[in-house]
């Protein structure tokens, strides 16, 4: 595997300005037909060679250029893509290149395959070149035309980007349609479905007045789910008018739910591709926070259509430039449609859990990373949810007018462009006159800054002195609070930590008063905060915290600790989740109120599952049963899981019967079993890996599965090594079906230097092992090799 280094970009010598595909699906293979028109690239010196990004799935039929037939001994066609040695024309010419390729035998879910009855495609970040050789780079930006031909029976619904321009009946049952998009756009916010899907429409009229089609496209038995999706884009597209004035720009936008999908959601250009999970949802079977997930995704993939599609990356270490800024985006969406405080609370509680750990253990790289050997790799909370939290930086220097500006100004000079964080910042900075050259660390460096504030009040003088130390030194910008006790708050400043130590001096502070930094990150209690104020720090935040850490211990501490607070709590606990309980009938609502409402009752019937006890029990299992929406039912369940015994197997078997047909349901029975810290459960989530319901070809599965049970630390910590050793042969035998799905379960041993020495040399002996393995990915390859010391 190579390793690719930031500082190595180059242009490309060559351009593209239009592209039309041609794919001829057919079950035994597919036929794929380009037509490029080749620009070279004036900026740099005339190239001899063109090169060409390929796979080895891609099988070479023909070249043609300018019309003729390609002599072999122009060209080279191997695993990593064709070359054009010689015979090139000078000035712009075109170049057809025919393919085959066999999506049904596509695992990876890279690049053009089947889920389900449908063919899909999924090209970010490299997924394109597994579909015909290209300049599959995001600095290459081209118009495209797309013809697909199928059999019409089995593949009614023909998709791609942009808009439908013709379609019609073929000889033999087939059919075609043709898609242009007028938008440039690079290849990996490319798209293509082919399948019998049912369709949801609705329109949503722009602020000039243009009306836009929406449709969700489903299996058949899905159409009644997808109510509250369709719901979020219509909110999605009006906060996106009203907050930053960007309006959609084509008269369709199509959403498709796909089972099979590596990602939670893929912007393509009017045709989003979503893993199911994130666009279906009723009560009965979503929970809250499924409802949330799909609010805010839905929100997401949206808002790239501005932040990502129309200016989009220059190249991959960019990421964070679309990623960052969108997240930025879902969250204030979030925060504006529901409660503004619990959403920062989840939103920091998620960073503290994912991101700060990453950002301290084997992996930790800068939100625009230096190298990389699979970008896949890279979709990373550091690049997502950290990078988010440096946009928030901005806005917090520049205040909401300032960073508005800012945007405007990025868009105008950038729109149907590829750029680089450098470029957003600029904007910015231009846009107010700021500096925020202080910024830049941000993007280079690694870590967690830490950040110590001190505070001195003289009385004589009336002078309150706050002094802050950060390291490594950042431009960090920090609300201050001021408060005295027992007062409303005094005043409010936007402290800018520049350098290494800075101080600063507030005037007329008659009495000391109370400080409290940070603000962002921690706001005012109210009721909707209880839930979160009941909850003990997740083991993942514990574990950092106690250097040499024997998890076991430390689980069985958190759990004495929670058991004892729940005792103490006792008559709290069980007032709160009678005074949070519905009545019987009350209509479920995906509302802030009503969401607070039922996640204090659950976490205390939670807390009260920990004293056990057969009122606690029969309490539960009536819940449980009476349950008429998904938030309720999959709580009543995990506090029952907690309680063990026969009630457990019960519970778990009940659930399975009724919704044995809903697989996105199952998921939940499955990581409820698979994370359960009964101990030698590890023999039972082996059991459970030859059950029906397990298919290890869906991501989904996999991460409900393998992620759920490194979560245990009874099991995957076990002391004997049986749980390193289950995850260990499980990430080899993922690898050989999907390489991103594999790298992403192998990285829950990147924490091995957190635990015991017994431990860290268990866990760095299943690292070897699969390092040493024949035939690992490059993506398992990257993750391993850099965990290792
Ligand atoms: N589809 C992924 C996301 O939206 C990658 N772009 O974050
Ligand atoms: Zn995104």
């Amino acid at each position: 595997p190579v390793e690719k280094f930031r500082k190595d970009y180059k242009p490309s010598p060559y351009l593209i300005s239009t592209v039309h595909l041609d794919f001829q699906l057919n079950e035994e293979s597919t036929l794929v037909q380009s037509k490029l028109r080749i620009v070279p690239n004036h900026a740099e010196s005339s190239p001899v060679s063109l090169f060409l990004n390929g796979h080895a799935d891609v099988v070479l039929e023909s070249i043609r250029v300018n019309g003729a037939d390609l002599e072999a001994s122009h060209y080279a066609a191997d695993a990593q893509g064709l070359t054009i040695k010689s015979g090139l024309p000078s000035g712009e010419w075109d170049l057809e290149i025919a393919t085959r390729i066999k999506p049904q035998e596509n695992t990876s879910l890279e690049g053009l395959y089947r889920s389900g009855g449908m063919f899909c495609s999924q090209c970010e970040a490299e997924g394109f070149r597994h579909i015909t050789y290209f300049l599959d780079r995001p600095d290459v930006m081209a118009k495209y035309t797309s013809r697909i031909e199928a059999d019409k029976a089995k593949y009614p619904v023909l998709l791609s980007n942009g808009n439908l321009v013709d379609q019609g009946d073929l000889e033999g049952g087939r059919h075609f349609t043709v898609w242009e998009d007028p938008f440039v756009k690079p290849c990996y916010l490319f798209a293509l479905v082919a399948g019998d899907l049912a369709v949801q429409e609705d329109t949503f009229r722009t602020m000039s007045g243009k009306d836009v089609a929406l449709r969700i496209y489903t299996d058949a038995h899905n159409t009644s789910k997808v109510a509250f999706a369709m719901q979020s884009l219509k909110r999605a597209m009006k906060w996106d008018e009203e907050t930053f004035g960007l309006e959609y720009d084509l008269d369709l936008f199509n959403i498709v739910a796909v089972d099979d999908f590596n990602m939670g959601a893929m912007e393509n250009k009017s045709l989003n591709l979503f893993n199911s999970r994130l666009v279906l949802a009723t009560p009965d079977t979503a929970t809250d926070a499924d409802f949330g997930r799909i609010e805010g995704v839905v929100g997401h993939e949206y808002f790239h259509n501005w932040t990502g599609n129309r200016v989009t990356c220059r190249d991959w270490f960019q990421l964070t430039l679309k990623e960052g800024l969108t997240v930025y985006r879902d969250q204030e969406f979030s925060a504006d449609l529901n409660s503004r405080g619990v959403k920062r609370v989840e939103d920091v509680a998620r960073l503290r859990a994912a991101q700060f750990p990453e950002d301290a253990g084997p992996l930790a790289h800068a939100i625009r990373p230096d190298s990389v050997i699979k970008m896949d790799n890279f979709y990373t909370a550091t690049v997502y949810e950290k990078g988010a939290e440096v946009v928030r930086l901005y806005e917090a220097l520049l205040g909401r007018a300032g960073f508005r500006a800012g945007l405007d100004l990025y868009f105008a000079r950038h729109d149907g462009g590829a750029v680089t964080c450098d470029d957003f910042r600029a904007a910015m900075a231009d846009a107010s006159g700021a500096d925020l050259g202080g910024l830049e660390g941000w993007y280079a460096r690694a870590g967690t800054p830490r950040v110590e504030v001190g505070v001195e009040h003289d009385a004589g003088a009336g002078t309150l002195t706050v002094t802050a130390t950060q390291a490594p030194p950042v431009l960090t910008a920090r609300e201050g609070g001021v408060t005295t006790a027992g007062q409303a708050m005094l005043r409010q400043a936007v402290l800018r930590l520049e350098h290494q130590r800075q101080t600063w001096v507030f005037e007329r502070v008659p009495a000391r008063p109370v400080p409290s930094v940070l603000r962002g990150f921690s706001a005012p209690v109210r009721l909707t905060f209880k839930a979160h104020a009941l909850a003990l720090p997740d083991l993942a935040e514990l574990v950092p915290e106690v250097p040499g850490a024997d998890p076991l211990l430390l689980h069985h501490v958190r759990e004495a600790a929670a058991r004892a607070l729940a005792a103490a709590l006792r008559p709290e606990l069980e007032r709160a989740a009678r005074d949070n309980s519905d009545p019987p009938g009350a209509p479920y609502e995906f509302e802030a109120g009503a969401c607070a409402r039922r996640a204090l009752k659950n976490a205390a019937l939670g807390a009260l599952a920990r004293l056990g006890g057969e009122g606690v029990t029969q309490d539960l299992l009536a819940r449980f049963r009476a349950a008429t929406n998904m938030t309720d039912e999959a709580a009543a369940l995990a506090a029952l899981d907690r309680i063990g015994g026969k009630v457990r197997q019960e519970a778990l078997d009940a659930f399975y019967a009724k919704w044995k047909h809903e697989p996105l349901v199952l998921l939940k029975w499955i990581a409820m079993q698979a994370a359960s810290n009964l101990p030698g459960n590890t023999a039972a989530v082996r059991t459970l890996m030859q059950h029906e319901a397990v298919k290890l070809s869906n991501p989904n599965t996999c991460y409900s599965l393998f992620l759920a049970f490194a979560r245990s630390p009874v099991n995957f910590h076990a002391a004997d090594g049986s749980g390193y050793e289950f995850m260990a042969d499980s990430v080899l035998q993922i690898d050989q079906i999907n390489h991103q799905v594999a790298a992403r379960m192998v990285g829950v041993f990147n924490s091995w230097r957190n635990y015991d020495a017994e431990r860290g040399a268990l866990m760095t002996a299943a690292l070897r092992r699969m390092a040493s393995a024949n035939g690992i990915s490059a993506n398992v390859y990257e993750i391993v090799t850099k965990a290792l010391p």
